[in-house]
This record gives C-alpha cells, sequence and structure tokens, in this order.
C-alpha cells in the first residue's frame, strides 16, 4: 500500500518544521510546495538526507508546480506572509485573500479529495476564503488554531500548577484572536476542573485570568520576541495532531475553526469549535451548551470573525 502523501502549501518557518515533524514521525511522503523556487526543494532535500541519522523512511521532495501535489492525501497550508511586530493579525488579510485564491485553485485542480488544513492568517477568514475558492466540501477544509491556542492555555497551567502538560486539558473557544474564549470550567488537570482548584487553593482566579489573557496574547508575544517573524514549533505541531486524526481516523476531539451550520445557533460559518477528526475530516461539530457569559464572549468573537469575512467579500466580489 503506498504511502499517505502530504502536501505542504508554503515552505517558509512552519512549512518547514511541518515537513520536518511529518518525516520524523514517519506520516507518509512529504511534497513541500512555495513559489520562492529553491525553498521547497532545498528543505526537502535537506530533511530527507537527514533520514538515515533519524531512521525514518520518507520520500520529500520540493516543488514550485502545483501539479507536484497531485493525490494528496492531507494538504497543509501556510502560504502567505506573517505579522511583524506592532502588526495584528488582521492587517495580513488583503494580501493573504489573494495567496488563497491561488492556493484554493491548485488544491482544487490537482489534489480535490485532500483533507486541507489552513494555517494562514487571519486564520478564520482565510479558512473560509480557502474553502470558497477551492471548492472542496466543508468537513474536508478546516482551520488550525484552537489546538495551537489551548496548547498555550496548557502550557501555561502547567507551569502554574507545577504539573505534567500531558495531564492539563483546555478547552479554547471562537476566533483565532484577542476575542478567542478560553473555557475554564471545561479545562482540568487530571480531570479536574479549573474552578474547582481555585477552590482547592491551587492558585487564584486572578492568576488564572492572567493565563487567560496571556493565552491571548500568546502570538504576539512570541512576535514581540522573535521580531522578524511569528510562532512556528508549536502552530506546526498542532497542525500535525490534526493531520495525524484524518490520515489515521482516531476520532481526536479538538478544538478547530470549522465550517458550523446549525450548532451554536450558527447557520454556516467557520470559527473555533469543539469538533471531532477522522477519517471524514470534520465529523462531528459539538455543540455545547454555553453559560450566558461564554455566550456573550462567544458572539463578539463570531462577530469579529463576521467582520474579516465581509472584508474579504469587499476585497474580492466573487466570494
Ligand atoms: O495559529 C495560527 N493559525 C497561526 C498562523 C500561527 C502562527 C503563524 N500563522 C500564520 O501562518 C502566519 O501569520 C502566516 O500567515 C502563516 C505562515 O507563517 P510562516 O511563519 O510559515 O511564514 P513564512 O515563513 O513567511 O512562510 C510563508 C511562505 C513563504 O515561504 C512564502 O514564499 C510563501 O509562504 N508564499 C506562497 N506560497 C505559495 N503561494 C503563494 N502565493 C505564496 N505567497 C507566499
Amino acid at each position: 500500500m503506498a504511502r499517505p502523501k502530504i502536501a505542504l502549501i508554503g515552505s517558509g518557518m512552519i512549512g518547514g518544521t511541518l515537513a520536518h515533524l511529518a518525516a520524523l514521525k514517519e506520516m507518509g511522503d512529504v511534497v513541500l510546495f512555495d513559489i520562492a523556487d529553491g525553498i521547497p526543494q532545498g528543505k526537502a532535500l535537506d530533511i530527507a538526507e537527514s533520514g538515515p541519522v533519524e531512521g525514518f523512511d520518507a520520500a520529500l521532495s520540493g516543488t514550485t508546480d502545483y501539479a507536484d501535489i497531485a493525490g494528496a492525501d492531507v494538504c497543509i497550508v501556510t502560504a502567505g506572509v506573517p505579522r511583524k511586530p506592532g502588526m495584528s493579525r488582521d492587517d495580513l488579510l488583503g494580501i493573504n485573500l489573494k495567496v488563497m485564491k491561488s492556493v484554493g485553485e491548485g488544491i482544487a485542480a490537482h489534489a480535490p479529495n485532500a483533507f486541507v488544513i489552513c494555517i494562514t492568517n487571519p486564520l478564520d477568514a482565510m479558512v473560509w476564503a480557502l474553502r470558497e475558492f477551492s471548492g472542496l466540501p466543508h468537513n474536508k477544509v478546516v482551520g488550525m488554531a484552537g489546538v495551537l491556542d489551548s496548547a498555550r492555555f496548557r502550557h501555561f497551567l502547567s507551569v502554574e500548577f507545577d504539573v505534567s502538560m500531558r495531564d492539563v486539558t483546555a478547552f479554547v473557544l471562537g476566533g483565532h484572536g484577542d476575542t478567542m474564549v478560553p473555557l475554564t470550567r471545561y479545562s482540568t488537570v487530571g480531570g479536574i476542573p479549573l474552578p474547582d482548584l481555585v477552590d482547592m487553593g491551587w492558585t487564584s482566579q486572578e492568576k488564572l485570568d492572567a493565563i487567560v489573557q496571556r493565552t491571548r496574547d500568546g502570538g504576539a508575544e512570541i512576535v514581540g520576541l522573535l521580531k522578524t517573524g511569528s510562532a512556528y514549533y508549536a502552530p506546526a505541531a498542532s497542525a500535525i495532531e490534526m493531520a495525524q486524526a484524518y490520515l489515521n481516523d482516531q476520532k481526536r476531539l479538538l478544538p478547530c475553526a470549522a465550517y458550523v451550520d446549525g450548532a451554536f445557533g450558527l447557520d454556516g460559518f467557520y470559527v473555533g469549535v469543539p469538533t471531532v477528526i477522522g477519517a471524514n475530516g470534520i465529523e462531528k461539530v459539538v455543540d455545547i451548551k454555553l453559560s450566558k457569559d461564554e455566550q456573550a464572549m462567544f458572539d463578539k468573537s463570531v462577530d469579529a470573525v463576521k467582520g474579516l469575512v465581509a472584508a474579504c467579500k469587499e476585497i474580492d466580489p466573487s466570494l
């Protein structure tokens, strides 16, 4: 049986890290695509040459021709520009929307049966635009944000509680922006919900609120430190977890920017929600009951995403 084929559309900081992780985990053969000739080919060759040392078997190649992604099982899209200090994710919309058009057409032409994971920012609008441009089924196009935002939240909590990061679970809803909604009552340490840990004196509400805010600012904190780009190790690891859930039919319950039609009172909209990912892509959107406060924060987040989608339609009336 042939190995799965993973196409990485965009071979920059996240794309290269995705290729490296996919090879190390022997997830399948990897094709790196970019418009910058030489970058995808060089990174593919360099990672391939680490194969004998790491002990993985995978065919890696780089290309600037969409024909080479033909038949990909998974496409992970990072094509576009990242933000610089002082830029918001939303500032990237104009440039990256045009990129999504060319990427969507390339995937539609050469890998229409792929599970597509969009990473490009502003994520919630770009994943919607990518789905529109590609015409792929809604359950096969998803955005990566919630897994990353939850991972950041879980990391900060594990430091606060001095427990293994593996024993912290977290739930983040809504858009991948300042309006994201970390749900503390569904986040736990070893199954103990965070509010109980506050009552047990493991932390204080003030410290918890500060951790929630640091999670919201997680991207900007790294952009401010790196100065020349944005985060790429944790974003890549997060997208790989989603790709593995699809390729191995793992039925993982993961927070993703998915197409929501009916759940959460939404009628056809991409936003961060709990999903089940398996061999059919997004197999389920988990419609949880939100408290009044949570619903208000979620609605605010949905409105922010609606604003970005409206801006996309302004720029490209074909949407
Ligand atoms: O959680 C999340 N979703 C975010 C997403 C987490 C971190 C970064 N986020 C966004 O991912 C970031 O704001 C950017 O929009 C993307 C990619 O970030 P990365 O750090 O990988 O950017 P790079 O290193 O600049 O790589 C982008 C590559 C680069 O090699 C360009 O040549 C290429 O994209 N590029 C294109 N490829 C194909 N087609 C077109 N049109 C194109 N334009 C640029």
